[in-house]
């Protein structure tokens, strides 16, 4: 839909606007009483949150590169309808393509408490429909506010189950890798893909980076917290319809072979993303829905 008609139809005062934002890509503008977000079409990526009087809380690469059809460096890239490679096809795209396609605005509206609703919906195409043969329905809500809630939903409209692998990868960020600590998943077990070990391993306390970390978290429901020590505050993430969790930073050699973090970008995020990947993907019977639900928030550390 061309802007102006996006404009005329959700756009709402103090709210929301539609822009052109980086590369061309069709943005939507949010600044409302709580907070200002900015989210791309372009796989209905949600690039910013900022509560007013606060530190941005998601990371965006200063070196991220807007482009049609690629997927943005930082954010909340939404992995869909697989997590990782492909199972049995590598040339398909990593994290399946949910976030470098299009998706079309269903509706927005101004909540009574001063937030501001959105909701997008996945276009399917004849290359999305090759890519993933099941007759679905992919919506996304996110609620912009003091807290940030988002609810990706997948609905099976067709007559057979079909089995998805997901994930909200989001980067947030932090003052400095050195100053921070995960918890939350104390003593569950994880699959250490950047250790290379095939075996499960359990963690026993936080989660302190030091080096490339990339870890998936089996059967991982409970709250996570990002304890900031340089920013003195601590980044909640409640979620629900989520059995992983991801934690990953790239370290310096990784994330300079991406071209997109920048020199020491990856000292100023890290990676939690609520997802359900492994043995942990999720089968959608005919006619139900599934929902992965997030919701960010600040608190004050002591
Ligand atoms: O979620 C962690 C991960 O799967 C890593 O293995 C890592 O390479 C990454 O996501 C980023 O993937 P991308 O395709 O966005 O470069």
């Amino acid at each position: 839909m061309p802007l102006a008609d996006l404009n005329q139809r959700y756009a709402i005062a103090n709210h929301v606007q539609f822009k052109v934002g980086e590369g061309g890509l069709s943005v939507a503008e949010i600044s409302n009483a709580h907070a200002s977000s900015r989210i791309a079409l372009q796989g209905a990526h949600l690039m910013t949150w900022q509560p007013h009087g606060q530190e941005p809380v998601i990371w965006l690469s200063k070196f991220a590169k807007f482009a049609p059809g690629k997927s943005i460096r930082g954010g909340v890239p939404i992995c869909w309808p697989w997590f990782g490679p492909h199972a049995t096809d590598g040339k398909l795209p990593g994290h399946g393509f949910a976030r470098t396609v299009m998706w079309e605005v269903l509706g927005t509206k101004a909540m009574p408490d001063g937030g501001t609703f959105l909701r997008f919906g996945l276009v399917e195409t004849d290359a999305t429909r090759a890519q993933w043969p099941h007759p679905c329905s992919v919506q996304i809500d996110f609620t912009i506010g003091k807290t940030l809630n988002i609810d990706l939903v997948t609905r099976n409209i067709g007559t057979h189950p079909f089995t998805l692998g997901e994930a909200l990868h989001t980067y947030f960020h932090i003052s400095d890798v050195g100053q921070m600590t995960i918890r939350g998943l104390e003593n569950c077990e994880y699959m250490d893909k950047a250790g290379g070990a095939s075996e499960l391993k359990k963690q026993l306390d936080g989660i302190k980076i030091e080096s490339e970390v990339d870890r998936v978290y089996l059967n991982s429901t409970s709250d996570c917290i990002i304890k900031d020590r340089g920013l003195q505050r601590i980044i909640r993430i409640a979620k629900h319809g989520s059995h992983s969790t991801v934690v990953w930073n790239p370290w310096t050699e990784k994330a300079d072979k991406m071209g997109d973090f920048g020199p020491e970008g990856h000292r100023g995020m890290v990676c939690v993303e609520s997802a359900n990947a492994l043995d942990n993907t999720v089968t959608v019977e005919p006619g139900a829905s599934h929902h992965l639900v997030v919701a960010y928030s600040l608190e004050a550390m002591d």
